[in-house]
């Protein structure tokens, strides 16, 4: 497949880094910490709930897969795995998708401090062309994170 859809989005391949047949798994332009992936069903589902269960199988089975990866390749001890569902949780993109954050002792003074960055880290003024990573950084971490699922 030469391109996916993330809500309104074409992601392009060099981005994405796994893939079954019902979810694909992609690096992030705007990551709240090293190693922070998304995992989507390619069916682009707004909300959790309009998930058939073989689907929520799949992104579950998948997010396991991709987390453990990411977990080891980023160095990290713990993982913060998360949905926001729905506009007022947070959700921008109107196609479910899981974040998967691979964490590290003291990466946020206050633990939960992640929940409040990834509320904030898509949005607004953090949410602008500059701000994000560009396609190259993009594609050399996704080619690394591709080597595990081989
Ligand atoms: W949500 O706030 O909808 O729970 O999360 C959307 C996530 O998707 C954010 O982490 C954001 O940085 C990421 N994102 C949005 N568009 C793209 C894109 N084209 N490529 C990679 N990541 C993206």
């Amino acid at each position: 497949m030469s391109t996916y859809r993330f809500g309104q989005q074409i992601i392009k391949s060099s981005v994405v880094f796994f893939q079954t047949e019902l979810s694909f798994a992609l690096v992030n332009r705007k990551p709240v910490l090293p190693g922070h992936v998304l995992v989507c069903p390619f069916r682009p589902a707004e909300r959790f709930r309009d998930l058939k269960p073989e689907e929520v199988a799949d992104l579950f089975q998948t997010t396991q897969k991709v987390a453990d990866v990411v977990e080891k390749h980023f160095n990290a001890t713990s993982l913060t795995i998360s949905i926001q569902d729905g506009p007022e949780a947070g959700q921008t993109v109107k196609h479910v998708h899981v974040h998967v954050l691979p964490r590290k002792a003291g990466d946020f003074d206050r633990n939960d401090k992640i929940y409040d960055e990834l509320q904030r880290h898509d949005k607004g003024t953090e949410d602008v062309p500059t701000k994000w990573r560009s396609e190259e950084d993009m594609a050399t971490e996704a080619a690394d994170l591709k080597k595990y699922f081989i």
